[in-house]
């Protein structure tokens, strides 16, 4: 046993008091950042009240940070752009968090680690924070948390925020309400899934970059890009101030790197001309207060003991057609809440 061992197991584990994470955070320091987006990950319920506390201190701290979702398909190349994209921005003297939503880590605990390897580089600058969470049964990994990880990302003083989630629908919807930008990343080729595609994805994009055209499909890419052009063409605009762009990118040389991120930070002057920033946070808040006070009430209302209690005969009721779904639905809410 080496006596370091011997010295952790002898020590007690001391949880650091609301205080002292906070002042952590806000003074940049990464290991209490760390600790509090555990603490939000949680599932216990007096580790929920703390990092509550936590957010409500962290979320009054003024920044003018940019946040970046980076969308697309599993195996799109979303880790290794934004390792690229990451050093780009570093190298312009700012600091980075990405907080990278790991969908397959249900299936296998390894993907996470594999995450981690895949941003290699970014993980060892001290300017990049980078951070795999698991998707805790959520499509895509988007979760409520994740506004939350972004909230305490902002008080230590990151100045960009990028947030990599699998594009599978539903949970680019959410991450629509957490970021400001969001770059849609497609496979070269991937024009013919065009129509497969839900809506809602191209719909939220605010620039497509198709990857990986370092190989022999420079026809491929180019007819790809017009594709995307005009599916993009077709869609409702997003914002007035702003036109979609398509970029042929190849995270391996670095081709269209540079360029995605100048039209990135075009996108964020426009925006701030117009105001239109400040607007839409609003908005995204007031959305995600009822994201979160629906899920709240899920679980008051699935850990109510009169509906635990009530549940299983309601269900036997509807499956033998005694009642109706909706007699039983209105049954079980009357449980929760008695009528006076
Ligand atoms: N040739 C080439 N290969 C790439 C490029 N970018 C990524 N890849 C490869 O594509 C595979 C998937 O890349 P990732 O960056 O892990 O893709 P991802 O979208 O993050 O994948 P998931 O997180 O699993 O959904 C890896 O084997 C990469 O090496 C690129 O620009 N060119
Ligand atoms: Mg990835």
């Amino acid at each position: 046993m080496r006596s370091g061992e011997t010295h952790s197991r002898l020590k007690p584990y001391h949880d650091p008091d609301v205080d002292t994470v906070v002042n952590g955070i806000m003074n940049g320091d990464r290991h209490m950042l760390s600790r509090a987006i555990t603490l939000i990950e949680s599932l216990k319920p007096e580790h929920e009240r703390k990092a509550h506390e936590i957010l409500d201190r962290c979320i009054t701290k003024k920044t003018s940070s940019l946040r970046i979702g980076i969308t697309g398909a599993p195996g799109a190349g979303k880790s290794t752009f934004i390792e690229a994209l990451g050093e780009l921005i570093i190298n312009q003297g700012l600091t980075l968090a990405v907080l990278a939503i790991d969908p397959s880590s249900r299936q296998s605990k390894g993907s996470i680690l594999g995450d981690k390897a895949r941003m290699e580089k970014l993980a060892a600058r001290k300017e990049a924070f980078i951070r795999p969470t698991a998707s805790s049964g959520y499509l895509g990994g988007t979760s409520p948390k994740t506004h939350e990880a972004i909230v305490l990302c902002e008080a230590a003083g990151y100045d960009v925020i990028l947030v990599e989630t699998v594009g599978v629908g539903q949970s680019e919807v959410l991450v629509d309400t957490m970021v400001d930008f969001i770059l849609l990343l497609m496979l070269p080729g991937s024009g013919d899934e065009l129509q497969g595609i839900k809506r809602g994805i191209m719909e939220i994009a605010d620039a497509v970059a198709i990857t990986k055209t370092d190989g022999d499909q420079s026809g491929i890419a180019a007819i790809s890009r017009a594709e995307f052009e005009a599916a993009l063409r077709m869609l409702p605009v997003k914002h007035p101030v702003w036109k979609r762009e398509v970029f042929l990118t190849s995270a391996l040389t670095g081709k269209g790197i540079k360029d995605v991120w100048e039209n990135i930070s075009e996108f964020f002057t426009a925006m701030r001309k117009e105001n239109i920033l400040e607007t839409r946070r609003r908005k995204q808040l007031n959305s995600l207060l009822y994201t979160v006070l629906e899920e709240m009430l899920k679980k008051e209302f699935f850990s109510h003991p009169d509906v635990i209690a009530s549940k299983e005969s309601i269900e036997r009721q509807v499956l033998s057609t005694e009642i109706s779904p909706f007699s039983g639905a209105k049954k079980l809410i009357e449980a929760f809440i008695p009528r006076r």
